[in-house]
């Protein structure tokens, strides 16, 4: 089944079985392995963000005191990113219509209290491509504006295993994780959330 949110914005409730979930879960633990989860800190304060990252794909997404910007390496290690998993490619191909494959995973973990402020994804020149985003873990809620930032909010949960497609009228829609509500997976050993947004961020062609 699939529920339209809003113009562009489309969630797939349960879209990938437990199964899956865990074998998704086995991909990223081993990219944070390689490439370990670390805390980026905020453009012009330098403040450190809640929520803690890692990116697979031939961009990553990166925040620091210069600004937001993707990066071929890892900002601690320096190594380039990990491959982004078969799976994932398979499920933008199954989802999207795009012609061509995501170039950055970002890989966001939320341990109980992080958040996510209200913000636009606009760091990518292809702005006729959709985000892809997979949920796996603790349920979050997750909160959608419109294209101003003062536009009214709606409110909806993301689960274990949702996944949502973002394009069209509301690719540039604001949005934000308000909360993790702890102990709602039992998916990850230490509990949080981690959420998948796959990108591509040039240009097909
Ligand atoms: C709505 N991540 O990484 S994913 C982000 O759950 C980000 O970690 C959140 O926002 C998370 O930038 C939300 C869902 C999402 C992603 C992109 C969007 C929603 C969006 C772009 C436009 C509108
Ligand atoms: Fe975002």
């Amino acid at each position: 089944t699939t529920v339209d949110i809003a113009p562009g914005v489309t969630l797939l409730p349960q879209r990938l079985p437990a199964e899956a979930q865990q074998a998704l879960l086995a991909d990223i633990r081993r990219i944070a392995d390689e490439a370990p989860l670390y805390t980026p800190t905020m453009p012009r304060t330098g403040k450190e963000w809640t929520v803690r990252m890692t990116n697979c794909g031939p961009l990553g997404w990166v925040s620091d005191r210069d600004g937001y910007r993707y990066e071929t390496t890892h900002p601690v290690t320096g190594r380039p990113w990990p491959q982004i998993p078969e799976t994932l490619l398979a499920l933008w191909d199954e989802v999207t219509a795009y012609p061509a494959p995501p170039e950055c995973c970002l890989v966001n973990y939320y341990a109980d209290k992080a958040r996510m402020g209200l913000h636009r994804d606009e760091d990518e020149e292809a702005r006729d491509a959709p985000v892809l985003s997979v949920s796996l873990g603790d349920t979050a809620t997750f909160r959608l504006g419109g294209l101003e930032r003062c536009d009214r909010t709606k409110s909806f949960r993301l689960h274990s295993g949702d996944v949502l497609l973002l394009g069209g009228d509301n690719r540039l829609a604001y949005h934000g994780i308000d909360r993790i509500l702890p102990g709602t997976s039992t998916l990850l050993r230490d509990g949080g959330r981690l959420n998948l947004t796959l990108r591509r961020v040039n240009p097909a062609g």
